[in-house]
């Protein structure tokens, strides 16, 4: 296995970033891997040497350990713990809006002029159909093809926690362990469907909320909780008809709410790059911004750092051995479901 690891790496040392990686062969040799690993009686995780391929951004290194840590392999936890706290941070960047709105466009622009500014990104692609369905995720690869094998650019497509949306279950850690690698930006882009577009705002250090002009009803549904989550807002497709009436409602919405921060509302056409230049410097503005308003950060970090204890406090709790077990109490009479829930231990 030992050896096999050092096969893999010196190939990979052709070219850092040069090495596209199929994720689903890549996702099945390591779980074949790793099941013949576990077989063996002495098991020995490197974690040095991974922490060395992260932190000079060795494309292979960040595709396992991702998915080391997406499946709870071995030793996933403890390279999680090991992970340096004195890398300058990336800024991480969520794109949440509508199905078709433009975010892949934006991001694929986004991109173009970091990149060219000599940036180093990763981007995460958070899908609510499984990374392994390459159908529904063509359409963002296509819009960032351009990208798949650029030197300082890393892609990576995950599953979303369920149909209804939501964000990787492992998204914290996958964010954090980026961070142990040599970019300057981390971008997120996720459909903003039920739950994910608020879990976003709890991990991007900045928020883009994508719009487009013919979603009136969409943003009306979204408006409640929008306000909350919008850093920035992008009005994207704005050479339509009804873009005005879009651009003007949101602007007086983001006046109205406007405290340390008003939210800029960007006009944009993203796949002419106009509103681009705009964007970029909402980005650095808001990054200023996070930089001297501390208790934001704060608050952001708590926030991880309690979904960090949820999840583990919850681990050996399962929805469907639950069920099973209330199912089992009503068969002995009704069921008192304070009582239940304080004895319940799974
Ligand atoms: N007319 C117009 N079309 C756009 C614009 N931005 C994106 N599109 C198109 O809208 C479609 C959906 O874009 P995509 O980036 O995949 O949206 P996503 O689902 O939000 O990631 C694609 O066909 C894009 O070419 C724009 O500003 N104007
Ligand atoms: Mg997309």
């Amino acid at each position: 296995m030992r050896n096999k690891l050092k096969n893999r790496s010196s190939g990979a040392q052709k070219g850092r970033f040069s090495y596209l990686l199929n994720e689903r062969e890549e996702y099945f040799t390591f779980v074949r891997d790793e099941y013949k690993r576990k077989k063996s009686s002495f098991i020995v995780v490197d974690n040095g040497k991974i922490l060395k391929g992260l932190r000079d951004g060795d494309t292979r290194t960040i595709a396992r350990a991702i998915t080391s840590i997406e499946n709870d392999l071995q030793g996933s936890r403890e390279l999680l713990m090991s992970l340096p706290t004195d890398q300058p941070n990336a800024t991480v960047v969520g794109i949440t809006g509508p199905p078709g709105a433009g975010k892949s466009t934006l991001v694929n622009a986004l991109l173009h002029a970091w990149t060219t500014k000599g940036k180093r990104v990763a981007v995460l692609l958070v899908d609510p159909s499984s990374p392994f369905n390459f159908g529904a995720l063509l359409g963002d690869r296509i819009r960032m093809s351009d990208f798949y094998l650029h030197p300082s650019v890393y892609i990576r497509s995950l599953a979303s926690r369920g149909a209804l949306g939501g964000l990787n279950r492992r998204i914290i850690e996958i964010v954090a362990l980026l961070k142990a690698c040599p970019f300057d930006y981390i971008l997120i882009e996720t459909v903003g469907v039920g739950q994910s577009e608020v879990e976003i705002a709890g991990i991007a250090d900045t928020t883009l909320v994508v719009v487009v002009p013919e979603a009136g009803d969409e943003i009306q549904t979204m408006k409640a909780g929008v306000m909350e989550i919008a850093d920035i807002f992008v009005v994207n497709k704005s050479d339509r008809e009804q873009a005005s009436e879009l651009l003007k409602h949101l602007k007086a919405l983001a006046h109205h709410k406007a405290h340390a921060w008003e939210i800029p509302v960007i006009a944009a056409v993203a796949t002419e790059g106009k509103g681009l230049d705009e964007l970029l410097v909402s980005i650095e503005q808001h990054q200023t911004y996070n930089d001297t308003h501390l208790q934001r950060k704060l608050h952001l970090l708590t926030e991880k750092v309690w979904q960090l204890i949820q999840h583990e406090k919850m681990k050996d709790y399962d929805f469907s051995k639950l069920a099973e077990a209330i199912l089992q109490a009503q068969q002995m009479g009704p069921v008192n479901i304070f009582q239940f829930a304080q004895n319940y231990r799974p």
